[in-house]
């Protein structure tokens, strides 16, 4: 009785996302690159945001063989990134600000709906950790700054440089210049890490050092919930990664995730987000903005605004590092 009203909804939706038809409103010639989303038969799986997110992929799924909890694996994955220095978009040796400090994002959502999130912290190697304190032993959703790092210490987090050798020289070798970076891929290899457990229950966590030599002070969208991450255990969950101002302007991940909501696969859902960022930039976009995406039925998906970005997979039958589709060729 299910299926068929499922599958007239979906025609609807589709059709409404200009995605039967000829596509609506936005006068850029997309790239013509889409194929079939991966279907995966078997839980539990992992995706998650470029190449580092292999490891992390490894760690999360190792907990999941076991029968652990999404939202313990999802923690432990990012962690992998916000260990690794040469990781240097994430956690330790994450490149620093324009005054040379390490500011670090990071978010947490769990199958219930919770969540947490600390921003601008600063000398904490593991927030993702911190955010999940937040969430599970505050009333609050979200801490930054002093705070954040105050409340980190009183759960007996380290305050530890995480400003290594090789960030500060780079960081230096950019002050000396004084040039804006021109390589859209540089800056944005922040790990947003989905997964869906043995028992079917959705987690992601979103972790970040930000753009590099972004100001003092700025926190983008990989600590804001609807933004950087969001999870509905009924429907699926989505992360992003690039340019953190474009992602909070469109709610990036909640709009990928009400898109799936109304019937959209992962990567439509992927796509018509990112269609809403190449409305509000008529030129071609010199940016990068993406998006990983799963649903409950365990299939997944990912796009891109320009080519560029990679995702990883891994699943009980597969591991990838798949190149993601883009909307801008
Ligand atoms: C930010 N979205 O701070 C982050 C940067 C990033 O992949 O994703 N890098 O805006």
């Amino acid at each position: 009785m299910r299926k068929p009203r499922r599958k007239f909804i979906r025609q609807l939706s589709l059709a409404g996302f200009g995605l039967l038809g000829a596509s609506q409103g936005v006068k850029l010639s997309f790239a013509d690159n889409r194929g079939s989303t991966a279907r995966i038969k078997d839980y539990p799986l992992v995706i998650s945001t470029w190449n580092h997110g292999l490891a992390a992929n490894e760690k999360a799924f190792a907990i999941l063989r076991e029968r652990g909890r999404s939202l313990d694996a999802v923690e432990a994955g990012v962690k992998v990134s916000e260990n690794n220095p040469q990781v240097m978009s994430v956690g330790y040796g994450g490149r620093p600000d324009i005054s040379g400090k390490v500011t670090l994002d990071s978010c947490i959502m769990d199958e219930t709906g919770n969540a947490g999130a600390v921003g601008f912290i600063q000398g904490i190697k593991n927030p993702v950790s911190v955010a999940r304190k937040v969430m599970e032993e505050t009333r609050h959703v979200f801490l930054v700054g002093k705070g954040a790092e105050e409340f980190a210490a009183q759960k007996g987090f380290k305050k530890e440089d995480l400003l290594t050798a090789e960030a500060e020289k780079q960081w230096l070798k950019w002050k000396a210049e004084q040039e804006k970076k021109t390589d859209p891929n540089l800056d944005h290899d922040t790990i947003g890490l989905l997964a869906i457990d043995a028992h079917g229950n959705l987690s992601g966590a979103c972790t970040t050092s930000g753009l590099a030599y972004k100001m003092h002070g700025r926190v983008g969208d990989s600590p804001i919930i609807g933004a950087g991450l969001f999870v509905d255990n009924q429907v699926g969950a989505a992360a992003a990664t690039g340019v953190g101002e474009e992602c909070i302007k469109i709610c990036g991940s909640f709009l990928v995730v009400e898109n799936m909501r109304r019937g959209a696969s992962p990567e439509e859902a992927c796509f018509e987000a990112l269609k809403r960022v190449a409305q509000r930039h008529p030129a071609k976009p010199g940016f990068q903005l993406a998006f990983v995406a799963l649903n409950t039925a365990g299939e997944t998906g990912a796009a891109s605004l320009i080519p560029g970005f990679e995702y990883a997979l891994k699943t009980p039958e597969t591991e990838a590092l798949i190149p993601s589709k883009y909307l801008i060729g």
